[in-house]
Formats: C-alpha cells, structure tokens, sequence
C-alpha cells in the first residue's frame, strides 16, 4: 500500500517530501525529510563499503598476471555491492537519507591485518559541501594497493522513482615487481531508488559499469541483464547482473559471469561460483570517540545521531543547526578574510590523467573527469 512503511504521525510530511522531490532535480540532500527516514550515518562513511572484504581487495595483488589479475578486480568489485547498495536495508529497513557531511568533515578507519592480508587504511574527507563531494583513498601498503577516488550524484525525478546518476570515478593502482604498476578505471553505476510511494525506498542498480585495465583488459558489468528462467526470484528487488572480461583489443569475451550481486554469481560457462556474499562482512574500525578530532565525522555529528537513533527528534534538529550554523558563519569569515577552506588530504585537479587515457579504451563518457589526489599525509594506525 502507499505509505505503508511510514509511521501514522509523519504521513503529512512523507506527502510533502515526496512532491518536494517529484518537482526537484539537483541536490537531495538539501531537502528536509521526515525523521523516519533520516539516517544517523553521515556520506563521508559510505567509502567504507569499499573494503568491507579486505581478503579480496589483497588477492588483487596475489594474482599471477594481468589476466588474473583482471578477474580479480572484477570478483572484488562485485562483492562490495552488497554493502555499498543494500546494508542500509539490512541495518535501518529501508534506504534512508544519510547526514549531509560538511565541507572538511573527515573520516578514518582501517582493517587489521589477519591471516596475511595485510593492513588496510581509509582516509576520507568531504571536498566540497555544495554540491556534495567526498574523496577517499583505501590503501593496502604491504600489498601495494591503492584506491583513490571521489563520489558525487546528480538526482532526478522519474515516474516514481529517484534517478542518481554517481558523479566521480575510482582508480586502483597494483604495484609489480621492478617498479612497474598497473591501473584500473572503475566507473559507476547509476542507481533507481523505487519504494518511494510506500514509504520503503530501496536501490536498484541501473546502467552499465566498466573496469579497464592499464593492461587492455576490460569487464564490463550490464545492471539490467535479463534474469533467465531458473533464476527467477518472487522478490520484485532483482539485482541481477551479466559481466564480461574481455582481452586487450579484443570484443570476444573470455570469462561471462551472472548472477545476483547480494548473493551468488557464477561463471555463466562452468557454473562455478563467481562471487558469494551471503556470510558476514567485516565493517570498518575507527578510533574511539574520545580520540577524534572535532570535525571526524562521528564526533561531529555525534548529538544529531544519538537524537536520531533515540527518536528525540528536537535533540537531532537543534544540533543539526548548530552545526549547520557554525558552517555558515566559517564560510562568511572566510568571505571577510578573503581566504578559503584548505583541504586537509586532497588536492583537486580539472582532469584525471588516468581517466582521459583509460577512459579512452572503452569510449567513457564523458571523455574527461576531475579528480581529488590524495597527498600521503596521514599515518596509519593512528599514534
Ligand atoms: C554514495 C557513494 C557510495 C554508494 C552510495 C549508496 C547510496 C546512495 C549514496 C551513494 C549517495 C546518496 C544517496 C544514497 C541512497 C540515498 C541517498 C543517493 C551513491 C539520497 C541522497 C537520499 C534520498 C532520500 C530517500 C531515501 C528518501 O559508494
């Protein structure tokens, strides 16, 4: 039924939200929504889900050539979808509005090293506040890994569903033996956000995504693929996808792969099975409240949260526009003083070098993006 997620006391304002949206493109996260579906996670957390299987981020390095290696971006990429699409779902029941980070707010993590994967660190930091962007930069030193990137969506209205076209691109470099390195350009995919009617939204990938390699070899991951018989869930949530490797300068595909990117694929040739996320991730570990620095987005926003996750609601509302305050009257002394906002971890350039000579193999468009290069001023783990 419409409105069937959405609590009797904010049926009101779930209606004025949802035509807010219907009559609005550009930035969602300016939009006032009802406390039900205000998430008490702030967006400069969400580069997180990237490394969530940190065994299968250090296996890209233990791969034995360009080949394997291919696969082995690909069998990695595929299993963050889960987290990075659906986990709100699984943790808060639906998809919901996540706090809008502010310019400078920062978030630190890491995963341990077990079993010889090697330590894996996460520096993010939001680089722009209007429209937003968050840059992030996950490394694995001991494997010679790294992932550098920058997130930001363009939304609109499309018969009952939000459309988020994602902003920004990620690339990852594999160090080789003799100074050599290799890269990979990821792109995103776009994302539907359905449910909306009934107060229950969740996302559905939509679109296609590429993975090219410095080396020639290319996956290419179609969202919208067809589930064949068989398959078919009773769900109306699909998640299906169809991926392709393909070898440097070749169309034919090598290895096809098909499946549900929440659960299982398999190789679509021998039905041995691709990717498996149904067993538990490991989330991210950050430093203890009382160790952070202010503007870390945990202890930022720490009040709004807890008035969130508690349902007090006023507590949440008057910290938020303290903070929201405070951001004002910086950008207005900085207005006065003449200077601006230094970014902390990244510097900022027109056009990613990686991007316009990658991008150029499989014909991306746009044919050129900006980009944020992290600039290896952080110690890991944190003193
Ligand atoms: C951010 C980058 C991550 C993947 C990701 C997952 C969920 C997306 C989020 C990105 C951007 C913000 C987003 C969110 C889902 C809902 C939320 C689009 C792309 C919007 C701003 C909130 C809409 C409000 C409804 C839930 C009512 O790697």
């Amino acid at each position: 039924l419409p409105g069937e997620g959405v609590p009797a006391a904010q049926k009101s304002s779930w209606t004025s939200f949802v035509k807010s949206i219907v009559s609005f493109s550009g930035d969602l996260s300016s939009l006032t929504a009802p406390p039900f579906i205000l998430s008490p996670i702030s967006l400069t957390e969400f580069p997180a889900y990237w490394c969530e299987r940190p065994a299968l981020f250090a296996a890209i390095a233990d791969a034995k050539d360009e080949k394997e290696r291919a696969i082995a971006v690909l069998k990695w990429f595929i299993s963050t979808l889960k987290g990075q699409y659906t986990s709100r779902n699984e943790k808060l029941g639906s998809e919901k509005k996540p706090l809008n980070p502010v310019l400078g707010e920062l978030f630190y993590g890491h995963w341990l090293d077990r079993d010889g994967r090697g330590q894996t660190n996460l520096v993010v930091e939001q680089v722009s506040h209007h429209p937003p962007i968050t840059a992030y930069y996950i490394s694995n030193p001991s494997k010679g890994l790294a992932l550098q990137g920058h997130s930001a969506q363009k939304t609109s209205f499309s018969s009952g569903s939000i459309v988020v076209k994602q902003i920004g691109h990620a690339v990852l470099t594999v160090d080789l033996p003799e100074g050599k390195k290799e890269e990979f350009l990821i792109t995103l995919p776009r994302l539907r956000i359905d449910g909306i009617w009934y107060g229950s939204p969740y996302i559905e990938l939509t679109g296609v995504s590429y993975i090219q390699s410095s080396s020639g070899w290319l996956s290419t991951i179609d969202y919208e693929a067809k589930e064949p018989r068989g398959w078919l869930t009773f769900s109306s949530k699909s998640h299906f996808f169809k991926a392709t490797v393909t070898p440097p300068g070749s169309s034919t595909p090598i290895k096809r792969i098909e499946g549900f990117w929440h659960e299982t694929s398999k190789d679509s040739d021998s039905g041995e099975t691709f990717t498996d996320v149904r067993g538990p991730k490991e989330e991210v570990t950050v430093a203890p409240l009382e160790q952070m620095q202010d503007f870390e987005s945990r202890k930022l926003w720490q009040h709004v949260a807890r008035g969130i996750r508690e349902g007090d609601y006023e507590l949440a509302s008057r910290e938020k526009s303290k903070i929201e305050n405070e951001q004002r009257q910086r950008r207005r002394d900085e207005q006065a003083a003449g200077t601006r906002w230094q970014l902390k971890h990244f510097e900022h350039i027109e056009s990613d070098p990686v991007y316009e000579r990658l991008g150029k193999l499989f014909n991306a468009n746009p044919p050129k993006e900006d980009a944020y290069v992290y600039m290896h001023n952080r110690e890991f783990p944190p003193a």
